[in-house]
Parts: structure tokens; C-alpha cells; sequence
């Protein structure tokens, strides 16, 4: 039977399941990636577990998130990672290095290889095909001590991209395309796997955008081939001995099929407050724009710094404009300084930041109120950027520097500059990525006062009686369960104090509410959950007493992370019932000790008299799991 790529490397990896879509299936995990955003906590965990030595083929742990230092927060959790990293046999890529997916794709994605990171943009390592997910903190944890990573068999989309792009159109506008075609919630359970005579012409840089910010798609990944583009890159990496040619097998088949004609697409911006609110800008053009900021693991590769310097050399931006630019990775940098773009940026008046994720995770560069801001980033969710009136519109490198100069949304298509056959990146440094201690045991772990011990839930007892502490709407995205930003995210190992900032956008005071009512039951709409990996948005619920989560559907990562810390992701199995539910109506859940994965859960409203089935969003191996009141109490137990 003739393979997609995508067959070829999960079968090949896949040791138990059914190979069936949307059965759960336990894939062989041989590379793991952290931040330190979500990476503190996922070391807790494995501490836990009582790992020794990590059993993966390669684990890297990245410092990139909270690089402020505003306090001793950051870097008591910097030392933390160190530390733990050179005990357990885990690289440490030290602050500064670079983004940990940039960095990543640079140095250790492989070909034919699986990586899982504790951050919903691991899949950017499937521009070098791999096949690379996303996953929470526990289940990165999981990974090192060797165990495998379940997820649900995917659909596999094949994405075959015909024509070329045209000057001035980039490999950003063909992800903006697909997420307009789909929208964020379009990719659940599926892999994109991209094909045909289109990619030729796209370097590895331009394929990652596309993976990366297929996560928008709520995709479980994105996937291009092993071709001679991708030797190229890896020989410049001084790689090439981690090449192999991999692709799809002639007529192979898929369970869904999207053209792009890429002579066809334009500039593209996504529009306030999501990555599929996207317009052409021939609408936006003339718009007056107040900051511009080129970066993130989107689009902070060496290609998308150089097309942006082309159509920056010898202007300057306009006055209304503030432009901030974040190369990818030091290696990136370096390129640039060597090669005079950097100086380029600077004469044209950009503010230069490190190699981190910055603004993209709104740390500092908060737009003005009510400001517009151009990001060459993947996510513009409410509240993100820290300034909750701003609007933010994601664009690519070459529409955010044209409209820098111009000072509005401007058209790249009408500038003149040097748009491809750009050099790859040959500049390789490894000197800021430590390795494990040849003696571990003589490493002695770091804990500041800011690394808290990991709470943990109670067993799921057999009945309980709650209040719908909150209703939401579609789309609540984990920013809006905990969300991130320069004042909460020094606290991402600090769980109770993390706690106070749930929902601050949609509910002032939640905390209080669930301390009150000891606890309650979230209940929202579609897709709950998109966006982030981040557990935290599973454990600060968790430790505030959330037994439950009703919506009409979750986001893969995140329901995998609230069966992990014990709280029960149930569906309503009629979705009018969502409409009859209010906030502080009390529910019953009764008979949680014969909890099944096939049978509906039937949650009497004692408000409203009425009785609800709820369709489980678990398989029968995730019972034990909460009913243990989540992972780890689980593997306690089976220890003990
Ligand atoms: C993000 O882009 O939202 C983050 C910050 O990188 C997160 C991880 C986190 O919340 O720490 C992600 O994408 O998983
Ligand atoms: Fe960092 Fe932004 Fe990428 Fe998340 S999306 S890893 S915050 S650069």
C-alpha cells in the first residue's frame, strides 16, 4: 500500500492503537523540546517521577519566554533549568540563544524523526520533516522518562501548493490563505502534509513559517518532505549527515485534499482578534499604522530579516511608527551583523531586541491604547499584546517593512527589492548551548524562592455538587484562561499565585468566585481551549477546585492537559442544552465511580430541573487517570 509521509514516519513510531482517525494511538517520541515558560514546570514533573537521566534520543531545554528579569522571578527560574538540565542529561540553550524553535530547526530537528515540545509551535521542526507536536508540560515529562505520546490518530490533508509566489507575496500570506480557507478550529485531529511542484521554490525557512502557524489551524502538525531544498539547509548547518530523502509514496493516498495556486494569493493581514480573520490588503492599504514589529518563531528566520532590510536599506520608518525587530537565533544575528542588515535596521530607525519571543508573548513593546500594531507573528488573541484596546493584524516580514517606511498599511508588490534566492544561513555556533555534566549526581538543583512545589489534585470523589462559576462563548483560547504577559508569567512556577490572574479579561475576581463556592464547573462553547500548550491553563483552574469543563468542543492539546491534572472534558451530546445552562446553576454529578468512556454522563441542573447527557472526552485508558485526580497522582500510585 502506497504511504503519505506522514504514514511513513508515525507508523514507524507507533506502538500500540488502531491506526484508525481519531483513535487514541501511543507514538515513540525520539526528541523533546522545552521553554522556560512552560519547562519549569515540566522538570518539576519529571522530577516527580523520579527520572534520572532523560530516555529520549535528545532533549533540549530553551530559555525564551521571560527573559525580562524584572525581579528575581526569571532568573530563578533560569537557574532552575540549568541546573536540572545538566543532571538529567537534558542541552540547555542559555538566554539569548534564540527562540527555541528557530533554534531548534537549526541545530537538532531531523528528518523522519518525532519531537514533542511543551509549546503549541514545536510543529515549526516540520518544515525539516519532522514530525514535531505539540503537547503540555506533563506530557513533555512523560516523554523524557520514555514513555509514549498519545494522541488521536490524525487525518492526513494534503496541501498541494502549484504555481509560485509572486513578488511580494510570502510564504506567510499561503498560511494566512489556508487559515481563512478553514479557520482556527479547521485542523483539529488532522496533519498537513504539503506537496507538489510549488515547493521547490520555498526555502526551509519560508516552509517553517507555514508549520509553525499551522498551529493556528489547531492542526496536530504540519509536515513538508525531505527534499533537495532541505540538504541544502542541513549542509549549510553542517548537517548534512542528518539528511535522508522522505516523501509521500507515488499515489498516495489522503482523507482530504486542498489546491493552492500560488501564483494566485496577495498580501494578506489577519485582523483583530484572530489568526483567520484574514483580509487582503489591498482593503487595509492607506490604514494608519503606529507600530510594526518583525520577529517571533513565526517569522524571525535569516530569509524573513533579509527581505525585510531589502525593503528597509537607505529609508527611514515614518514618525507615527515604531519599529522593534527580533532576529530568531544568535546565529541569526551574527549573520546579519556580518552582512551589514543589521546596520541597515538600525540607520532605518528599528529598536533592536534580543533573540527571544519579546512582544510576541507581551513582553514589553506594548502598543499605545487603542493602537495598531503590524506583527510578523502567528497569534493576535484579545489581551495578548498587553494592551487590550490596541489592535493587532499578523503580517509578513515584507508587509510589515513596507508599511514601517510608509507609516500605513502599505502593498510590498509595489516596492522593488530583492525578494528570493537569498544565501541559507551558513553561520553555525553552538557556544551558548550547554551540555549535561559528565557527573551528575555532583550537580546540585537550584530552587529559589520562586520554584513552588507542584500542587496536586484529590481523587475525583463519587459525586460532587457545583456551581457554573463561569460561561464562555466559542474560541476561549488558553490567553484567556491564563493568560500571559510581563505581570503573570514571572509566576508560571508559582501555581497559586498564578491562579489570581485566571480569566482576568473575561472575569474580574474569578478566583474569589471559586474560592467562595469551593470550586466549580467551567462551561463554553466551541474549540475551547485553542492556542497554547500551556498546562497552566489546565493546573491553575485545577487548583482553584474546577471538577469539570462542559463546552461543544475542545482544542486537542488542552483537553489532553485537563485529563493530566484530573479535570473531567465532557461535551454536551445536544448542544442546545448549552443554552439553558447559566452561571451558578448547580449541577449534580452522580455516579462518577462507574465513569465510562462509551456511555453519555448524565449532570442533573438542580437550578433549572433539568438533566444533561454529556459525551466523554476521554478513552477508557484515561479513566484510572482521573479518577487518580490526574497523571502524576496516577503514576504515584502505580509506584506505590
Ligand atoms: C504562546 O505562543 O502562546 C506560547 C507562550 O509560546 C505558548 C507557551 C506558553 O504559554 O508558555 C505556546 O504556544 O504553547
Ligand atoms: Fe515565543 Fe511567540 Fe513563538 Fe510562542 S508564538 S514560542 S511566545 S515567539
Amino acid at each position: 500500500m502506497p504511504k503519505n509521509l506522514t504514514q511513513k514516519i508515525l507508523d514507524a513510531h507507533i506502538q500500540s492503537g488502531d491506526k484508525i482517525p481519531s483513535s487514541p494511538v501511543d507514538v515513540k517520541i525520539d526528541q523533546t523540546l522545552t521553554q522556560d515558560a512552560t519547562g519549569t514546570m515540566a522538570y518539576i514533573q519529571l522530577e516527580a517521577m523520579g527520572v534520572d537521566q532523560v530516555k529520549t534520543e535528545l532533549s533540549v531545554s530553551y530559555v525564551d519566554h521571560n527573559t525580562l528579569q524584572s525581579g528575581f522571578m526569571n532568573a530563578d527560574d533560569h537557574a532552575y533549568l540549568q541546573s536540572v538540565a545538566a543532571k538529567h542529561g537534558v542541552l540547555f540553550s542559555r538566554p539569548g540563544n534564540g527562540i527555541c524553535h528557530q533554534v531548534h530547526l537549526e541545530r537538532f530537528a531531523k528528518p523522519g524523526k518525532t519531537l514533542i515540545g511543551s509549546d503549541s509551535h514545536t510543529p515549526t521542526a516540520g518544515a525539516l520533516a519532522s514530525i514535531a507536536m505539540g503537547a503540555g508540560g506533563l506530557d513533555v515529562a512523560k516523554a523524557m522518562a520514555g514513555l509514549p505520546y498519545t494522541i488521536p490518530y490524525p487525518k492526513v490533508v494534503e496541501v498541494r501548493l502549484e504555481g509560485k509566489l509572486p513578488h511580494g507575496v510570502s510564504s506567510k500570506d499561503i498560511i494566512l490563505e489556508l487559515l481563512k480557507r478553514r479557520s482556527v478550529k479547521g485542523g483539529v485531529g488532522k496533519i498537513f502534509e504539503y506537496t507538489g511542484e510549488g515547493l521547490k521554490d520555498l526555502s526551509v525557512y519560508q516552509r517553517a513559517t507555514i508549520t509553525n502557524m499551522g498551529a493556528e489551524l489547531g492542526a496536530t502538525t504540519s509536515i513538508f518532505p525531505s527534499d533537495e531544498r532541505t540538504l541544502e539547509f542541513l549542509t549549510k548547518q553542517n548537517r548534512a549527515q542528518d539528511w535522508k530523502e522522505l516523501k509521500a509514496d507515488p499515489d498516495a493516498a489522503y482523507d482530504e485534499l486542498e489546491v493552492i495556486d500560488l501564483s494566485t494569493l496577495t498580501p494578506a493581514a489577519a485582523c483583530p482578534n484572530s489568526p483567520d480573520a484574514v483580509k487582503p490588503i489591498d482593503e487595509l492599504k492607506g490604514q494608519k499604522v503606529d507600530q510594526v514589529a518583525i520577529g517571533s518563531c513565526t517569522n524571525s528566520g535569516f530569509e524573513d530579516m533579509m527581505k525585510a532590510a531589502a525593503i528597509l536599506k537607505g529609508k527611514t520608518i515614518a514618525p507615527n511608527v515604531s519599529l522593534v525587530v527580533s532576529p530568531g537565533s544568535r546565529q541569526v544575528l551574527i549573520k546579519l551583523m556580518e552582512n551589514g542588515a543589521l546596520q541597515t535596521f538600525v540607520k532605518a530607525g528599528a529598536r533592536i531586541l534580543e533573540c527571544t519571543c519579546g512582544p510576541c508573548i507581551g513582553m514589553g513593546q506594548s502598543p499605545k491604547s487603542e493602537g495598531v500594531s503590524l506583527r510578523t507573528f502567528n497569534r493576535n488573541f484579545y489581551g495578548r499584546s498587553g494592551t487590550n484596546s490596541a489592535g493587532v493584524y499578523l503580517v509578513s516580514p515584507e508587509v510589515a517593512a513596507a508599511s514601517a517606511i510608509a507609516g500605513v498599511f502599505a502593498d510590498p508588490r509595489e516596492l522593488d527589492y530583492q525578494d528570493s534566492d537569498f544565501e541559507q544561513i551558513d553561520y553555525v555556533d553552538d557556544s551558548m548551548i550547554l551540555y549535561p555534566f559528565e557527573n551528575p549526581e555532583e550537580v546540585e538543583i537550584i530552587r529559589g524562592p520562586n520554584i513552588k512545589p507542584l500542587p496536586l489534585n484529590d481523587k475525583l470523589p463519587d459525586s460532587f455538587d457545583k456551581k457554573v462559576v463561569i460561561k464562555l462563548g466559542d474560541n476561549i483560547t488558553t490567553d484567556h484562561i491564563a493568560p500571559a504577559g510581563a505581570e503573570v508569567l514571572p509566576y508560571r512556577s508559582n501555581i497559586e499565585k498564578l491562579s489570581t490572574f485566571v480569566f482576568r479579561n473575561n472575569k474580574e475576581g474569578f478566583d474569589k468566585v471559586c474560592k467562595e463556592n469551593n470550586g466549580g464547573i467551567i462551561v463554553a462553547g466551541e474549540n475551547y481551549g485553542q492556542g497554547s500548550s500551556r498546562e497552566h491553563a489546565a493546573l491553575a483552574p485545577m487548583y482553584l477546585g474546577i471538577k469539570a469543563v462542559i463546552a461543544k468542543s475542545f482544542a486537542r492539546i488542552h483537553l489532553a492537559n485537563l485529563i493530566n491534572f484530573g479535570i473531567l472534558p465532557l461535551v454536551f451530546a445536544n448542544p442546545a442544552d448549552y443554552d439553558t445552562i447559566d452561571e451558578m446553576d448547580e449541577l449534580v454529578f452522580d455516579h462518577l465511580d462507574e465513569l465510562s468512556a462509551d456511555q453519555p454522563l448524565i449532570v442533573h441542573n438542580k437550578t433549572k430541573s433539568l438533566d444533561y447527557a454529556l459525551t466523554p472526552q476521554f478513552g477508557a485508558q484515561d479513566i484510572p487517570v482521573l479518577k487518580a485526580g490526574g497523571t502524576l497522582n496516577y503514576i504515584r500510585s502505580m509506584q506505590d
